[in-house]
């Protein structure tokens, strides 16, 4: 199966972009560019060409340099030569150039004139007026990038989950190598899991003669200290997110760890239930009179106000209190109750592995099952199969379980779900396979009526299983599109067919809201990974902490069941 033209495209546009930057040969610059044009309008996957013994040389704008590099992407899916550019670059100049108004020329004077990199940087330079010293930028330039990038960092200001992550854990490994340092924890949003995070809240316990603030400050992404002392300072990181450190004495950890958790609604809460019990709650522990009752431990903060423990996703003032109280919070769904993923691509359509490799990294997960849903053909973009290519996918798929013993394939496809609320394959196919996903990727904006319609429909078709990402939003990006959810999610009940939780950060989509909503009506959520790659895997920790943000348990969740069940569930909504 075919790497795709647009991968190779893109590989070739950065290239073409840094060197660019770089001021390299116009000559050299203007070839790559070509090679991106022709690829993009090019049809069928360069791949075909090579094998049908044809040199891709022959197109226009490919000259044998060209051809050599594209061989190396089929092979190992990236090429030297953007390797070497990114050793040479940061590789934050090509956001850059997504500025409009902001060429390569304009980014390489940027570069190399004021040491510009970040689009934060470049928003404090136009701030101070430094940028129409630069010849080419005047003042109303000036003035544009700076209200073109306030808008821009005023969108992107919260930080979707798996970013913050990736800048968080290397920072707490980090703190935690300094001597005399013995917890590091990330309180906030961030550990109640929210979908976005606006800034990272750190709590440390160290000895006294520990540098641990010392080293925090003088971290290699430390764009500038905001605030320093001896207990607390904050910096912020090149990438623009805000961190907060503060040094806790052992004997309050837990007391402070349960105040910077929050939310701001559920201490508020627990303040209250305090002071009805005569007690006081603060970040130093919980004190009856002046004597500190609790503090060292958040479990025996929550004891000494009569509770059991309480799981920081559930910390949003949405009723967890009174269940603490009388021991009746939910037992959240772990990572490791997922008995197998219903949702992923492989190279038949868009994703970039093959089924052995998809399979492969299921069963390091020990997964019991994974079902290839492919996108149908409706999706030109990715490549979707048509009833002959699902037909040869699943004919694989049926030799391949011939030769596995301890993990199913299920054979699926997301079938797009028309404007009219028809699928995009024919019945007979789809009775074929093991459970049909039905995905809305067109049509956004329907009215309210009209796009809940569509679905409802969808849902009544007999081989229809999951609904796909239900409400759409995009975090950051695009709202969820106009729908009446209690009416999906009622009739998703009536038709015995489940919602998905699509695991992807930025998606995670059924929200904790809607989560909660399809408990309670009975209705099954498929936490799904729509893997495109082997590592996508890796996003069902998020998929898992927005469910347990919406107080998912084992029992609510449709891929926790062993494969016979699975079948049988599957086989209820085939009518
Ligand atoms: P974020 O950073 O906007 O994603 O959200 P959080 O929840 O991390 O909020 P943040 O960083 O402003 O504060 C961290 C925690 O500290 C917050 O969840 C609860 C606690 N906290 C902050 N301000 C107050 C306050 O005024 N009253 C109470 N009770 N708690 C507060
Ligand atoms: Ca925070
Ligand atoms: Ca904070």
């Amino acid at each position: 199966m075919p790497v795709h033209n647009e991968e190779i495209a893109a590989i070739f546009e950065e290239i073409a972009d840094l060197l660019e930057i770089k001021g390299d040969n116009p000559f050299r610059v203007r070839a790559y560019r070509n090679a991106v044009l022709t690829l993009r309008g090019l049809g069928p996957d360069v791949q075909t060409f090579l094998d049908q013994d044809q040199e891709p040389t022959k197109l226009p704008g490919i000259g044998k340099d060209l051809e050599r590099k594209i061989r190396e992407i089929l092979a190992t899916g990236t090429c030297q030569a953007l390797e070497k550019l990114h050793k040479e670059l940061p590789l934050s100049l090509t956001q850059l150039l997504k500025i409009p108004g902001l060429g390569p020329k304009r980014v390489r004077a940027l570069y190399q004139q004021l040491h510009i990199e970040t689009p934060q940087q470049l928003h404090q330079a136009a701030a101070d007026g430094r940028l129409q010293t630069l010849p080419g930028f005047g003042v109303k330039t000036q003035q544009h990038i700076l209200e073109t990038i306030k808008s821009q960092l005023d969108a992107s200001k919260r930080f979707k989950l798996d970013i913050v992550t990736a800048y968080a854990e290397p920072l707490v490994a980090y703190l935690k190598k300094t001597p005399g340092v013995q917890d590091v924890v990330i309180a906030g949003s961030y550990r109640r899991l929210l979908e976005t995070v606006g800034d990272l809240d750190i709590l440390v316990t160290a000895s006294s003669e520990s540098s641990v603030m010392q080293r925090f400050i003088t971290y290699e992404q430390v764009q500038d200290v905001a605030a320093q002392g001896d207990t607390r300072a904050t910096i912020r990181l090149r990438c623009g997110l805000q961190v907060d450190l503060r040094l806790i004495s052992p004997q309050s950890f837990g007391a402070a760890l349960q105040y910077f958790t929050g939310s701001k609604a559920h201490n508020i809460a627990v303040r209250r239930l305090a002071r009805r019990q005569g007690l006081k709650i603060n970040e130093y522990g919980v004190f009856k009179g002046k004597r500190q009752i609790a503090g060292q431990t958040e479990s025996d903060v929550y004891q000494a106000l009569g509770l059991s423990y309480i799981e920081p996703e559930l910390r949003e003032d949405r009723g967890e209190i009174e269940e603490a109280r009388a021991g009746r919070l939910p037992r959240l769904i772990t990572l490791a109750d997922l008995k197998g993923d219903l949702h992923l691509h492989t190279r038949y359509s868009d994703g970039y592995n093959t089924i052995e490799e998809m399979v492969d990294a299921a069963r390091e997960r020990h997964f019991e099952y994974i079902a290839v849903t492919e996108h149908s053909h409706r999706l030109k973009i990715t490549h979707g199969l048509d009833s002959r290519h699902l037909r040869q996918q699943c004919e694989a798929i049926d030799q391949l379980n011939a030769t596995l013993k301890d993990i199913t394939i299920l054979k699926g496809l997301e079938v797009d779900i028309l404007e009219d609320g028809r699928l995009d394959l024919p019945d007979d196919v789809l009775s074929e396979l093991d459970l049909v996903i039905g995905a809305v990727h067109s049509h956004f904006n329907l009215s309210g009526e009209k796009q809940t319609q569509r679905i409802l429909r969808a849902m009544d078709h007999p081989y229809f299983t999951i609904l796909a990402h239900p409400t759409g939003r995009i975090i950051n990006k695009r709202e969820a599109y106009d729908l009446d959810m209690d009416r999906i999610i009622g009739h998703a009940f009536e038709r015995g067919c489940f919602l998905e939780l699509n695991s992807h950060p930025k998606r995670l989509d059924l929200n904790d809201i809607y989560c909660q909503s399809a408990k309670a009506e009975g209705v099954l959520v498929s936490i799904n990974s729509d893997a495109h790659r082997v590592v996508d895997f890796n996003n069902l920790r998020f998929g898992v902490g927005q469910a347990r943000r919406g107080r998912l348990e084992k029992k609510d969740v449709l891929n926790t069941r062993t494969l016979p069940e699975l079948r049988r569930l599957l086989n209820q909504t085939m009518k």
